[in-house]
């Protein structure tokens, strides 16, 4: 009873009772997708190899499904997921917002992303990850850098459902500190259906 009430806790916490979904983790190597995956799972921190080319990882939370995939670099990652998920539910796209060298490249893998018909209808929650070390990008230089000033769809509850609007958010977060990325998840919830 212990276990499933933590289980259902996680769930809960994420906003994600008993919703079914596949959830794509995206974002270049080293963004912490990893780490995020870990964290869900053991709601702890746990130390883990590096992700292994060809840099996929999975998890399963009640009906939910967690995918992470490196991109950047790998041509075959993209192939393997989008021969994995014939649907996509939700992707949650990582940056690490400390390393400004990579916004470009990041940018790059991002804009892909967005155009790609096969995640045409999948809400995109972009984790500016990483904002526990000083100096890292603040929310307003990572969006600029992103290219998502007055493109994203709004925090809180918003009724896309008429618009025939992708919903599209950032949300900064620290995975190690275990901050941000759970309001994160509530938002991107709201358009899991
Ligand atoms: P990836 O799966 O996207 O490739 P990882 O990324 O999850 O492997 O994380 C890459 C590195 O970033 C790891 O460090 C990890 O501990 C670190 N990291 C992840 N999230 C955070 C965070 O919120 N803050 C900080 N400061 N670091 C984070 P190592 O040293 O193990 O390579």
């Amino acid at each position: 009873m212990f276990l499933l009430d933590w289980f259902y806790g996680v769930l809960a916490s994420l906003g994600l009772w008993q919703k079914e979904a596949k959830i794509l983790f995206l974002g270049l190597d080293n963004a912490g997708k990893t780490t995020l995956l870990h964290m869900l799972k053991d709601e702890r921190l746990v130390q883990h190899q590096p992700t292994q080319y060809p840099t996929s990882e999975e998890l399963s939370i009640g009906k939910i499904k967690f995918k992470a995939f490196d991109l950047g670099g790998h041509q075959i990652a993209r192939r393997v997921w989008k021969d994995y998920y014939a649907k996509v539910d939700a992707v949650v796209y990582l940056v690490d917002a400390y390393d400004k060298e990579r916004f470009a490249e990041s940018k790059k893998e991002l804009d892909a992303l967005l155009s790609d018909e096969a995640l045409a209808n999948a809400p995109f929650l972009i984790l500016g990850n990483k904002i526990d070390i000083p100096y890292a990008a603040s929310e307003d230089e990572l969006r600029y850098h992103l290219g998502l000033t007055g493109i994203t769809t709004g925090k809180g509850k918003v009724n896309l459902a008429d618009s025939n609007v992708r919903p599209l958010e950032v949300f900064m977060c620290s995975i190690v500190r275990k901050m941000g990325y759970g309001d994160g998840f509530k938002w991107v919830s709201q358009y899991i259906k």
